[in-house]
């Protein structure tokens, strides 16, 4: 393995690597080169069986060869058109079969170049319609524990990872917090949504009691929250946040970022739960990672508030240089293609069964206290090695990686996201590298 940035340039330190620690990095690189299907390839040629589809992006594999081939098309032919009172076919066709994929409801797709982009459009949006509609008294954001949205200051506002948000000052006002799902007492070992916690719901509930329906502007949730580690919504919490919000008039934003695209065995969690939000946000396998696109799709309630009124100037002042860039367009349309040929978003739901056997075959494996999954995502949790808390799941990570499996270490909690093209032998191996892992994990 490549151990050395010298043979790539004698500036290393001129890229500062986000979220990474650099000095750490830089002393012990770890270089890829290539990438094919299920694996990536490293500088000295060694294939890593890819556990987390990139960073839970490349939902079709890596290389795609219609995904390629469409981007290089592309690159030789519109290079760029603002799409600022101007536009290309190719937007337009992308947010149709957007619209088309999606469940009904999501008819309107605004696009935005990541994630963090998506979200910040979702909250802006939110605060828009609502003084769009008379309504402007209803400024207040409600985010959950533990969520992960980006990395934008309206993000992060909502955001509930503490080590996130704590160097970065006040943030936004006007932001409170639901709690989070997660409650390993309760629902250790569950396969799927946990069968304990619907009634955490009722805390937005109180939130309204205290601050009224008419301050609060909108609620984001990930249905199934990702980065934190894997916590499915227990089964009727998702159904209770959407009552509450309707009775109230609050705005329910899915923030689908990792579940949007197959991840969960539909084309998004909204679907696959069967709960209708008023807006979701995505980026991620919208392009199956290839090039970078994000975008936030709106009900029609939402959009003909903008649409409907007396003066044809500009509805919404907002927007990005590179919203619906044409090579992110031709990736899109490609990647949609492929998700529908192949049938991925279905063979993730049959195989996702699977999954869920391998991963929970880790229950009684040294260490372990939880196993969480959905779809195609699982969390493996341990108890914290006192007075180290963090180490055993790294330390799990690279035996994983001597073994040619790329896994994501969190806190105390390895999280797994593959290709929705992975293989039942590739599940099973990633799985027993973790099992072999822990085994000489102290
Ligand atoms: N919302 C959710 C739910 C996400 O998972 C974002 C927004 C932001 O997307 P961008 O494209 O701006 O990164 C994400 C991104 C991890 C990890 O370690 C997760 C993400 C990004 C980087 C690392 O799990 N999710
Ligand atoms: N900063 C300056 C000075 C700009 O002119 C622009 C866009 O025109 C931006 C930031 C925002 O860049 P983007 O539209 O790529 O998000």
């Amino acid at each position: 393995m490549s151990s050395s940035l010298s043979t790539v340039t004698n500036k290393p330190d001129a890229f500062w690597m986000p979220f990474t620690a650099n000095r750490r990095f830089k002393d012990n690189p770890r270089l890829f080169t290539g990438a094919e299907g299920n694996y990536y390839l490293t500088s000295d040629g060694t294939r890593i069986l890819d556990g987390m589809a990139g960073l839970w992006c490349v939902n079709a594999g890596h290389g795609h060869p219609r995904i390629q081939e469409a981007i290089k098309a592309q690159a030789d032919g519109l290079d760029f058109v603002s799409s600022f009172n101007m536009g290309h076919p190719l937007a337009f066709q992308l947010a149709a079969r957007i619209t088309e994929i999606l469940p009904a409801g999501l008819d309107h797709v605004f696009f935005t170049n990541s994630g963090s982009e998506s979200v910040d459009t979702a909250l802006k949006i939110a605060l828009a319609y609502h003084r769009q509609r008379g309504e402007a008294t209803r400024t207040k954001l409600v985010g959950r524990a533990r969520g992960y949205h980006g990395m934008g200051f309206g993000g992060l506002s909502v955001s509930g990872i503490s080590r996130h948000r704590r160097d970065f000052g006040p943030l936004m006002g006007g932001t409170m917090h639901l709690p989070h799902t997660l409650n390993i007492e309760q629902n250790a070992f569950s396969r799927g949504q946990p069968a304990w916690g619907a009634h955490l719901a009722d805390e937005l509930e109180r939130l309204v009691q205290i601050h009224d329906a008419s301050t609060i502007a909108a609620v984001i949730v990930e249905p199934v929250a990702g980065s934190t580690g894997v916590l499915p919504p227990p089964q009727g919490y998702l159904q209770r946040l959407r009552e509450i919000c309707t009775r109230h008039g609050i705005l329910l934003i899915f923030d689908e970022v990792i579940s949007g695209f197959g991840r969960m065995g539909a084309s998004c969690a909204a679907e696959a739960f069967g709960v209708l939000p008023d807006m979701i946000t995505t980026a991620k396998g919208l392009t199956n990672g290839a090039v970078p696109m994000g975008a936030t799709i709106v009900s029609p309630q939402i959009y003909n508030a903008f649409m409907d009124g007396p003066d044809t100037g500009i509805e919404l002042f907002h927007g990005y240089t590179y919203s619906a860039h044409p090579l992110a367009c031709a990736a899109g349309l490609a990647t949609l293609a492929v998700y529908e040929e192949e049938g991925l978003f279905q063979r993730a739901a049959e195989i996702a069964k699977h999954w869920e056997e391998a991963a929970h075959s880790l229950k009684g494996a040294p260490h372990v206290i939880d196993v969480r999954n959905y779809g195609l995502v699982a969390a493996v949790e341990f108890s914290p090695r006192p007075g180290a808390a963090g180490v055993r799941a790294s330390e799990c990570a690279e035996l994983c990686y001597q073994q040619g499996v790329l896994v994501r270490p969190g806190a105390d909690l390895i999280v797994l996201s593959p290709p929705l093209t992975i293989e039942k032998t590739e599940i099973d191996r990633i799985f027993d590298s973790i099992r072999k892992s822990l085994d000489k994990v102290a």
